[in-house]
């Protein structure tokens, strides 16, 4: 009786458990089968030709751009990323929210130190509640000239589009090539203190297309059959600029941006800065034909230089295609779109201010923290004794931009999270100000003695879970410019954009806080403003920047740091082990 008991008892709480164990392995699960996607990732020097010349290129798996990542809603990345070049390098994966795995960011000395040559780092991340298109790019240096690939999120399996099925998909991503190492290109702009080379070339995909020299045989084909409907990927990936994209004679219906969806509208061209992705529908209702697809600058800053070159690819009626009429498809030219000028700020804005989500969205509204942050460049006095040629900005001074006239510094010896996580005293503070340290006439003519920028490397603090408001006014320091600003770790709602200065009496009034578009990066409108909207609930250090590479190399960047909340849900992560170390 007693051994009968015992063993009934043994066997019931055996029983117990092992449905205790089965449960919380269950509910660790997702619901639908999400997947692990394993990738190997070598960055390595290859030969790449364009422009008709050879340069020694750094690429992911000796390919330009690099690999594409499909994977559905939920589903976890594990990319383990070799460092074969002579380069230290991060991958950052860019917009993925990153919930409680900031480890696994990527932008250098903010969340990770570098991979250095001959390392090695296994990216784990895992996809929550995103869909459309993001991408990966380097974020070291101007890396990412070169290291950019396209991530591909489709709805979990079983769920479906929220538009009608497309017959196909295309990835574009919008690229700029320099005739130079771009890593050269750069590092000459930090000794001179001037404005870096511009580039030589656009490219859609890696290729020019054959506006260019040498160019012709390789421009990309993207095919289409009559009467169907595809979905274009499109991808900001050019390093320092803005770009329109057209397609000849087809209207392109937008459904979704930095993967969230929108509620769709129709549009003859688009504008993306940098780090912005746009998902759009076309449909094949034009006489077979090949039409171009065409992408130029969107040249903000009066009198800058820029590259104004058009990078092209080719939209194929498959009815138009050389199986028929070999000789004569060839030699047919595709129709060419007619671009907007390259300074046509109101095709910009009307665009812009289309954009809506598809239904009623949860902006917060209370707000814990209402923040003002000026972004825009300066001009650094050269110090005395400094030699001319380190200070060939205008009349002799160094370029330097900057957010809250706090010009953003690096550290070199722990990343900004790793400081935070292990308590290292020194390495950054966290004093970066809510408000500009003086008020002025931002987008006017502002007094040549503030046009010079504090340095630090400063974070703004946030408790889990708290609101923010924020605004981000373009200053005319030097050069009004549209300055594309990302924000690592987080979606954030647009609800506002204008011009001059943001006068909260008069445009609190525009505030959308009905259905305003969920967005990685808002390009800030040239000499105006933009709000947004964000709920604090992912732990981390997460850098906020201008995606203009010129830009955050001269400072425009700061970063928030995120503390803790309560409970396992609302911590970061521990550190991976092989995270890599400075020193
Ligand atoms: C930048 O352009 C100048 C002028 O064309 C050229 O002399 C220089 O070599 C270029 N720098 C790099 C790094 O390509
Ligand atoms: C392209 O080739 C033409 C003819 O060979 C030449 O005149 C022109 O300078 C080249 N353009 C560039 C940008 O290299
Ligand atoms: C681009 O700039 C060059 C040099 O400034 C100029 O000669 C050319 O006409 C410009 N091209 C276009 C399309 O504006
Ligand atoms: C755009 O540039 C053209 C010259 O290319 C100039 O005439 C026009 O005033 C500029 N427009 C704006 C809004 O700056
Ligand atoms: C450079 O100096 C000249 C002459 O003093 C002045 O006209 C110009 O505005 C200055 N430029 C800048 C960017 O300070
Ligand atoms: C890290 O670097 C900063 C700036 O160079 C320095 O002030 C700090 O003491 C260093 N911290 C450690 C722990 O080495
Ligand atoms: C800008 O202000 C300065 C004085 O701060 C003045 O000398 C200059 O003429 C003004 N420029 C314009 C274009 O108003
Ligand atoms: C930024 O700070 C520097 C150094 O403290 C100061 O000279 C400059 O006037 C400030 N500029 C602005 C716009 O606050
Ligand atoms: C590479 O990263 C290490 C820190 O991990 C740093 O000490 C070194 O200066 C970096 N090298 C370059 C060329 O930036
Ligand atoms: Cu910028």
């Amino acid at each position: 009786m007693e051994s009968f008991r015992s063993n009934y008892n043994k066997l019931f709480t055996s029983f117990f458990l092992f449905s205790a164990l089965l449960l919380v392995f269950m509910s660790s699960m997702p619901i639908t089968n999400a997947k692990v996607h394993h990738h190997d990732f070598v960055v390595q020097a290859t030969p790449v030709k364009r422009l008709c010349k050879t340069h020694n290129t750094i690429t992911v798996n000796g390919m330009y751009p690099g690999p594409t990542l499909e994977v559905n809603n939920g589903d976890t990345l594990v990319v383990k990323v070799v460092n074969r070049a002579r380069y230290n390098v991060t991958i950052h994966w860019h917009g993925v929210r990153q919930m409680r795995t900031a480890w696994a960011d990527g932008p250098a000395f903010v969340t990770q130190c570098p991979i250095r040559p001959g390392g090695s780092y296994t990216y784990r991340f895992t996809i929550d509640r995103q869909e459309g298109t993001l991408w990966w790019h380097a974020h070291s240096s101007w890396l990412r000239a070169t290291v950019y690939g396209a991530l591909i999120i489709r709805p979990r399996q079983g769920d479906e589009y929220p538009f009608p099925k497309p017959h196909r998909e295309t990835p574009l991503l919008l690229g700029e090539w320099w005739d130079a190492n771009p890593i050269d290109v750069v590092r000459q702009a930090t000794r001179t203190g001037a404005a870096p080379n511009i580039s030589d070339a656009y490219t859609i995909n890696g290729q020019p297309g054959d506006l260019y020299n040498c160019s012709a045989k390789d421009t990309i084909v993207v095919p289409i059959a009559a009467g169907e409907t595809n979905l274009l990927r499109v991808v900001n990936s050019a390093l320092n600029q803005e770009l329109f994209f057209k397609v000849a004679n087809h209207k392109l219906t937008i459904v979704g941006a930095d993967a969230s969806y929108v509620k769709p509208f129709t549009t003859s061209v688009l504008m993306l800065g940098p780090g912005q992705t746009t998902d759009v529908l076309i449909t094949a209702n034009q006489p077979p034909a090949r039409y171009y697809i065409a992408a130029r600058a969107y040249a903000s800053a009066q009198g800058a230089p820029f590259d104004n070159t058009t990078t092209t690819a080719i939209l194929q009626y498959k009815s138009a295609a050389c199986s028929t009429t070999t000789s004569k498809c060839v030699s047919s030219k595709p129709v060419i779109p007619k671009m907007p000028a390259f300074n046509d700020t109101a095709t910009v804005t009307a665009f812009t201010t289309s954009f809506r989500s598809p239904r009623k969205a949860p902006v917060p509204t209370k707000i814990d923290h209402n923040l003002f942050f000026t972004v825009g460049l300066g001009l650094n006095n050269c110090p005395r004794g400094a030699r001319s040629r380190n200070c060939q900005a205008p009349n002799g001074t160094r370029f330097a931009a900057s957010m809250n006239n706090v010009s953003f510094v690096l550290p070199s010896n722990f990343s900004l999270l790793q400081a935070h996580q292990q308590g290292v005293p020194g390495v950054f503070t966290t004093d970066f100000p809510a408000n500009p340290p003086l008020r002025f006439d931002y987008t006017g003519n502002v007094s040549r003695s503030l046009w010079q920028p504090a340095q630090g490397t400063k974070v703004y603090r946030l408790k889990y879970g708290e609101t923010v408001q924020l605004v981000l006014q373009g200053t005319s320091i030097f050069t009004a410019e549209n300055h594309p600003i990302h924000l690592h770790g987080y979606d954030f709602y647009i609800i506002a954009e204008g011009f001059g200065n943001f006068n909260a009496k008069r445009d609190t009034a525009k505030f959308n806080l009905v259905d305003p578009p969920l967005r990685n990066t808002a390009s800030v409108p040239v000499g105006g403003w933009s709000v947004i909207r964000f709920v604090a609930d992912n732990p981390g250090v997460w850098l906020m920047h201008c995606h203009l590479d010129v830009h955050i190399t001269w400072g425009l960047a700061m970063a928030f740091l995120v503390e803790n909340g309560v409970g396992k849900l609302q911590t970061l992560e521990p550190p991976p082990a092989d995270l890599p170390k400075c020193n």
